[in-house]
């Protein structure tokens, strides 16, 4: 409505020409050593790091990726892209897509309809930190902060592990860890181990897209002499924010500018420090502190060895940054979710991270698999098994309430959604009281939120387009720990779509069935038979082990799709 009745914004959009920007990637092992240590990583086009990817508001973005890896599995999310009408594209496995077998292709293809900064990475089976991950920024033709900067440098923030995945998370799930100890990373890396100088040159204005990677600890950051000045979280402009120190969770961005100071001509440091305290917001000593120190550079030819130094960290919070254009919460609240989260120990007595006492479990046919191929039985959470369902109507605004009982601190995200954080209380806080805020004041966006020890969380969004939405912790290792519930937006809408063949043939070739519910079972979705309801005892990760039985085959019904 505000297009039509504000002519600039008009003219704006109509000279805003939409491309196509399009990627062939061949997903495969290479070697790397970004902390000096050498691994296989999982790299594109035979290189790591992996390419950013670069589009502009409009555009379609197509990446067309065929599996090399030769024993593994894989796919891509586009973390923080909305996927208006494109949930297929989204990416995870299991949910809205099947994994991608070796040898085969699958093409994503969307638009972007939002700027920002945002990355991408693997959402298959606890496989982005062993490196299938990159940066990926959408321009904006109409940014407001234009012209208060001069050039724009991205910043890319991660843990670092020694071991791949697949060994970290089988001793992570093994009876005898029953403290629930995630696997501890063994450093830290920036700009996937590229030197961390960033060129300088005094009297210009840097816009700095930070970006964390990481599958378990928080960057804490501070530039010597150098003010941040926030003007973005998590792809939604704020309002210019001035901080001396970050604190970024997985996953979590940040676009800041830094202006080069005019008083000498020096190579400032910067410090990321990995925190991994439980607790960092009651106690500011960082556990197994490892130190990256980076700098930037205003002269080349002199001196990179000073240090900078914090003695006391005390970051921005990540939920208190105003949105550009102030906005009240979204009301009235038509579903509330209430989401308690703890660990716990399955039938097996392996050690999983659960929501109101169930790990998700993954099923045999992709949730939005069934979503499309079971009727009037869609809106029935039945029919989806144990992936911790919830079902909400076009248009609902849903409140999320997330207790934390841990005594740590974790990042949770949605797909598909900036959601407004309505009250994010400091550790210590207990349960939400269940009481809706009255607030009326502008509240803050974002798409990934930390929630303190101890403490909750209450968001908000609107269900404005179908689609199957993850809500989950970022923290990577309790992903497999189950730490993830479904969001099934307007499914009534999704009845009968149809799905790119190349999607549907990895399902063929991978024997996994994608009609009917969770189980595959078309004649009866209500019927829950032969649905998963403990995870296996047996983790495989993203391990290829190719489809002998052709039996599931013909239990593949092809009428509708
Ligand atoms: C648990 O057992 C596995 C092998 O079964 C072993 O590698 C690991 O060190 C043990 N962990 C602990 C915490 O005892
Ligand atoms: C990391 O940097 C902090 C802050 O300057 C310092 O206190 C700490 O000793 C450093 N840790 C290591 C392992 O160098
Ligand atoms: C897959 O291949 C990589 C690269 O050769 C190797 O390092 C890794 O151990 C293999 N993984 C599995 C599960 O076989
Ligand atoms: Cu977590």
């Amino acid at each position: 409505m505000r297009l039509l009745t504000n002519p600039f914004l008009l003219l704006a959009a109509a000279c805003v020409k939409a491309g196509t920007v399009t990627y062939q990637w061949e997903v495969s092992w290479v070697n790397a050593a970004p902390d000096g240590f050498s691994r296989p990583v999982i790299g594109v086009n035979g290189a790591w790091p992996c390419p950013t990817i670069e589009a502009t508001v409009g555009d379609t973005v197509v990446v067309q990726l065929t599996n090399k890896l030769g024993n593994q599995t894989t796919g891509i999310h586009f973390h923080g892209i909305n996927q208006v009408n494109t949930d297929y594209m989204d990416g995870p496995s299991g949910v809205t897509q099947c994994p991608v077998p070796p040898g085969s292709s699958i093409t994503y293809s969307f638009t972007v309809d939002a700027p920002g900064t945002y990355w991408y990475h693997s959402h298959n089976m606890g496989q982005y930190p062993d490196g299938f991950r990159g940066p990926m920024i959408v321009h904006d033709p109409v940014d407001p902060y234009k012209g208060q900067y001069d050039e724009e440098v991205i910043l890319t923030v991660s843990d670092w592990y020694h071991s791949q995945s697949l060994d970290l998370v089988r001793k992570m799930l093994s009876p005898n860890n029953t403290q629930f100890q995630p696997p501890i990373p063994n450093g830290i890396i920036v700009n996937e181990g590229r030197s961390g100088r960033i060129n300088f040159v005094k009297g210009k204005t840097y816009r700095v897209r930070i970006i964390s990677f990481a599958a378990l600890g928080s960057a804490m950051i501070h530039f010597d002499s150098h003010t941040m000045r926030v003007i973005m979280n998590d792809a939604s402009y704020v309002q210019k924010t001035d901080t001396y120190q970050l604190r970024v969770s997985p996953a979590q961005r940040y676009d800041v500018l830094i202006s080069a100071i005019d008083r000498d001509r020096r190579n400032y440091p910067f410090l990321v420090s990995l925190d991994i305290n439980r607790d960092f917001a009651n106690d500011a000593t960082l556990r197994w502190p490892y130190n990256f120190t980076g700098y930037l550079a205003m002269d080349p030819a002199g001196d990179f060895t000073q240090k900078d130094v914090v003695t006391k960290w005390r970051p921005a919070d990540d939920s208190r940054f105003s949105p550009l254009v102030p906005e009240p919460p979204i009301g009235p609240v038509t579903k509330t979710v209430k989401l308690d989260f703890t660990f716990c120990i399955d039938a097996n007595g392996i050690p999983r991270a659960c929501f109101n006492g169930q790990p998700m479990v993954p099923q045999k046919v992709p949730t939005l698999y069934s979503v499309a191929t079971t009727g009037n039985d869609n809106t029935n959470p039945l029919v989806y098994g144990a992936v911790n369902p919830f079902i909400f109507k076009m248009g609902d605004i849903v409140e999320v309430a997330l207790n934390n009982i841990d005594a740590a601190i974790h990042p949770f995200h949605l797909h598909g959604h900036q959601f407004q954080v309505l009250d994010r209380p400091a550790s210590g806080a207990g349960r939400w009281s269940g009481r809706s805020t009255s607030s009326t004041g502008s509240v803050p966006r974002r798409d990934t939120v930390s929630v303190n020890a101890n403490s909750y969380v209450v968001i908000r969004f609107k269900v404005d387009w179908p689609g199957v939405y993850l809500f989950h912790c970022h923290i990577e290792w309790h992903v497999e720990m189950g730490l993830t519930a479904t969001f099934i937006e307007a499914p009534e809408q999704l009845r009968g779509i149809q799905f790119p063949q190349d999607h549907l043939d990895n399902c063929r070739k991978m024997n996994i069935p994608y009609q009917g519910n969770a189980a595959g079972n078309t004649q009866n979705p209500l019927d829950q038979s032969g649905m998963q309801t403990v995870p296996d005892t047996t983790y495989n990760g993203a391990m290829y082990t190719p489809a002998s039985t052709p039996r599931l085959r013909s239990r593949i019904v092809r009428k509708s799709l």
